[in-house]
């Protein structure tokens, strides 16, 4: 499902509402099948929910839509993708996907800790922010990804105060993308009756994400994120999956669009294991 908010962006004058259909019109580039595990996508059929009418609309007007959007579509589906759309909709995400934040969990993959304050209004660099002021707890949130020369002080002390748990691009590379992955996962499931995850491509390495703004050097590898999609589609308590922060008027050689791509497919992959580990229908 797309949720191309753009209004509400730090940046101004990008084009994340163009974000849904390029990732779309790439998928037409790839294999089915993933040689790495064994999996051929063919034996899913996923169903395409289109654009929520959200483009025209701020982060507050978008709430209500993709809150009901999102709920809708799990009420009818166990996994839910969700493109956006800058990284505002991740509040209204989280909220349609928990039924209650108390009983929620949230892992967010960025560079950013996206704790700005809201006192302007909704935007792309406070959503986690607005969603702890909403009631979810810091406990039950894990971020992955923050790296150096992105982020102030100041926010890392919200972050860390709010008890958020945090796990730097640095931590990754030296324990493991799937190490840590798997690990946030089991903690989250030990909190939380559903989990939401964020991916803001933007925690990738700025050669790989040159269509996010907000990429700076030293962020993860597209091998990063394919496992962690993966890993996030395995997970039984994982419902919805975001992928945010893509402008394809800035991309290069299509390398953001189709690094949005291979996180689709590769949460698809797991979502199909999953579903054959636990003899669910697939669907
Ligand atoms: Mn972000």
């Amino acid at each position: 499902m797309g949720a191309p908010v753009t209004i509400g962006s730090i940046t101004p004058g990008l084009h994340y509402h163009l974000g849904p259909k390029s990732i779309r019109e790439s998928l037409a580039g790839f294999s089915t099948y993933d040689l790495d595990n064994g999996v051929d996508l063919l034996a899913i059929r996923p169903e395409d929910l289109g654009d929520l009418p959200v483009a025209a609309l701020d982060p507050s007007d978008a709430f209500c839509p993709i809150v009901e959007g999102v709920r809708s579509a799990l009420s009818r589906q166990p996994a839910l993708i969700v493109l956006g759309g800058n990284n505002s909709i991740t509040r209204a995400g989280c909220h349609g996907t928990c039924k209650s934040l108390s009983n929620g969990g949230l892992l967010t993959l960025d560079a950013h800790l996206d704790v700005r304050d809201l006192q302007h209004g909704l935007n792309n660099g406070n959503p986690i922010r607005a969603l702890l002021k909403d009631g979810l707890p810091g406990s039950h949130i894990v971020q992955i990804g923050a790296h150096s020369f992105c982020n102030s002080k100041s926010y890392l002390e919200v972050a860390e105060s709010a008890g958020i748990t945090l796990v730097p691009a640095q931590e990754v590379r030296a324990r493991g993308v799937d190490t840590v992955v798997s690990q946030a996962l089991e903690y989250l499931s030990t909190v939380a009756e559903a989990i939401y995850v964020d991916v803001d491509l933007d925690v990738l390495d700025r050669t790989l994400a040159p269509a996010c703004p907000g990429s700076r050097p030293g962020g993860l590898t597209l091998w990063d994120l394919r496992v962690a999609a993966r890993l996030c589609g395995l997970h039984p308590k994982v419902r919805t999956l975001d992928i945010v922060e893509l402008d394809p008027t800035r991309d290069l050689a299509s390398a953001t669009t189709m690094a949005a791509a291979t996180c689709l497919l590769s949460f698809c992959v797991g979502y199909l294991e999953r579903s054959r580990a636990s003899k669910l229908p697939i669907v």
